[in-house]
């Protein structure tokens, strides 16, 4: 069976790339992370990407570019991230989350980001600069 996906804004705006500090689960609190969640049956990515920073931080949003490759995640559920562009609205704690930052280049290693988003956090932080 395929793995659940699970996906993942690395959203730009002014040259900085959001962050979010998750509240929960216990195991997962006080990790920064790429805002996002599960894709739900019938959905795209990009549509359960748009969904999710609507539920998760009241704006509306615009996938650009899918970041190559897929993470694992717990069993049986993968990462995927997109480049996101805010279209509307200043995001907000609203859910799972009790701290955001808007990250320059030079800080985006300044947060203790989840593992799990490592790897994506660093090709993002390549296309803010530029490189
Ligand atoms: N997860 C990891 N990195 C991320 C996101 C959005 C999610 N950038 C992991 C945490 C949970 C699972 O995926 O174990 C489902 O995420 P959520 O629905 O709790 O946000
Ligand atoms: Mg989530």
């Amino acid at each position: 069976m395929n793995a659940s996906v699970v996906v993942a804004g690395a959203v730009f705006d002014q040259g900085r790339l959001l962050a979010a500090r998750r509240s929960s689960p216990p195991e997962l609190a006080g990790r920064w992370e790429l805002p996002g969640g599960k894709v739900e049956p019938g959905e795209s990515g990009e549509q359960a990407l748009v969904r999710e920073l609507r539920e998760e931080l009241g704006v509306e949003s615009r996938p650009l570019e899918r970041i190559p490759g897929e993470w694992p995640l717990k069993p049986g559920y993968v990462l995927q991230v997109w480049t996101v562009a805010l279209v509307s609205g200043d995001p907000r704690t609203l859910q799972d989350h009790d701290a955001l930052r808007w990250l320059a280049p030079d800080e985006v290693d300044d947060v203790d980001w989840l593992d799990q988003d490592r790897p994506a956090v660093a090709e993002a932080a390549r296309r803010l600069r530029g490189a």
